[in-house]
């Protein structure tokens, strides 16, 4: 874990807090409804499973951060299929890579016109090798979105540390955005250092934005950008209440929706010493629950080996992971839409039920702020969960209890809820 990024991107999660307490204070929640995902956001929550393939030149030294001055040559896959790792990530439900083209060592895992510090460099395909174009031709291949995250922070150009490094910035974000296709995400860490000059970077975040914008409109800029947000920790989970409708540090709301990111191992970066901590199945579930199911999109890194392959372990752990939830959630027992301060769905006959799954249909807003889930039971409703916020999806693990119909009551909302989703499950009775 990069503890600069880290700190930059807790620095940044605490200033929204504070402006979250003013302006709440101040606006009250009125009117919050008319605070909207635009048409890729929302198409992005839908994707609600993504994944992060963390590769490069620490592959090959056996590092979390490179210092800039690592040899090229040592960047020799032998084996790298990116199909292999689509074929992997989609087992386990993922609907969208994002690919490492430049860590913070500043190695490009594309020939990038503009420094010799590249993969044309290396002897991985006799110097002609780009691993973005076979990851985004994979993705394309396997039906998936593709992303990149390039890294701001650049240990390895001279540049940086100068105006003209914001240049140098801009020319690789373009090789990105005009030679591969369609980016779904473009990732943007806010790791920031000094260069050689002794002097710290300042990042004319702006001109990067607006670049993004000419280039690839459609395309979502998360972390240090306006379109997705760190949910603020590396572990993969979200508050319990995670609401997209956050403070635009002007007084004013913007739909901002939370990204959980965390590894599948300990490290970003593949070390075969943590071959035996691939996160187990249960941990997997467990995140999934606090991040996908809490109303935030899930982005699991599975970082490739030196052999340019997703460890058998990991594969392993993807496909089990894929496998479960579709065992669990694959096909509810009962489920409804409807609109109103109630939505009510009846199971026909009796039957335990261990899971609700609540959505609201996100693109009129966030309508919901307080809401609980009756069953009815020997004729009579009793409480089963409760939360505040809907948004696009919460997940909920409930006592299981024998119900013949269960109610959704919005105990709080602005204008009518409009409610996607109401869905019950026994996760122990399905094969
Ligand atoms: C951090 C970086 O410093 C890590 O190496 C990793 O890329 C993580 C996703 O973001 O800030």
């Amino acid at each position: 874990m990069g503890t600069q990024g880290l700190r930059f991107r807790i620095a940044f999660a605490a200033l929204l807090v504070v402006l979250a307490v003013c302006a709440c204070a101040a606006a009250g929640e009125e009117g919050l409804m008319q605070v909207k995902p635009t048409p890729e956001q929302a198409a992005w929550q839908d994707l609600e499973f993504i994944g992060f393939a963390h590769f490069g030149i620490n592959t090959f030294t056996d590092r979390e951060w490179g210092e800039g001055n690592e040899n090229p040559s040592l960047f020799n896959p032998t084996e790298l299929d990116a199909g292999q790792w689509v074929r992997a990530l989609k087992a386990a439900g993922i609907k969208l890579l994002i690919l490492t083209a430049k860590h913070h060592d500043g190695f490009c895992l594309w020939p990038s016109r503009y420094t010799e510090h590249s993969v044309k460099s290396s002897p991985w395909r006799g110097g002609k090798g780009d691993v973005a174009r076979e990851v985004a031709d994979a993705c394309r291949h396997g039906g998936i979105k593709f992303g990149v995250y390039l890294s701001p922070r650049d240990r390895h150009e001279p540049t940086y540390g100068s105006p003209a490094y914001n240049q140098h910035f801009l020319n690789q974000l373009r090789e990105l955005l005009t030679g591969y296709g369609p980016i779904a995400e473009v990732w943007f860490d806010g790791a920031c250092g000094e260069g050689p000059n002794g002097k710290r970077q300042e990042y004319d975040w702006d001109a990067y934005y607006r670049l993004v914008r000419e280039l690839q409109p459609q395309a979502l800029i998360a972390i240090c950008g306006p379109h997705i947000r760190w949910v603020g920790n590396e572990s993969g989970v979200a508050r319990e209440d995670e609401s997209s409708v956050q403070p635009a540090g002007d007084g004013g709301w913007r739909w901002y929706p939370a990204e959980c990111d965390v590894s599948i191992r300990p490290g970003w970066f593949y070390h075969a010493a943590e071959d035996a901590q691939v996160k187990t199945l249960e941990q997997l579930l467990d995140i999934f629950y606090q991040s996908v199911g809490r109303n935030s999109v899930l982005l699991l890194n599975v970082p490739p080996d030196p052999r340019g392959l997703i460890h058998e372990n990991d594969v392993q752990r993807l496909a089990e992971f894929g496998a479960e939830t579709k065992r669990r959630f694959g096909k509810s027992l009962a489920e409804t839409r409807g609109r109103g301060r109630v939505v009510e769905l009846a199971l026909g006959q009796p039957s335990v039920i261990d899971h609700v799954i609540v959505m609201e249909a996100i693109r009129h807003g966030e309508r919901v702020r307080a809401w609980a889930v009756e069953g009815l039971a020997g004729g009579e409703w009793k409480e089963i969960c409760r939360g505040r916020v809907i948004g696009h999806k919460r997940i909920m693990r409930v006592t299981p209890v024998e119900v013949s119909a269960i109610r959704l009551r919005c105990l709080e909302c602005e204008g009518e809820p409009i409610i996607r989703k109401l869905a019950v499950y026994n996760t122990a009775a399905t094969p």
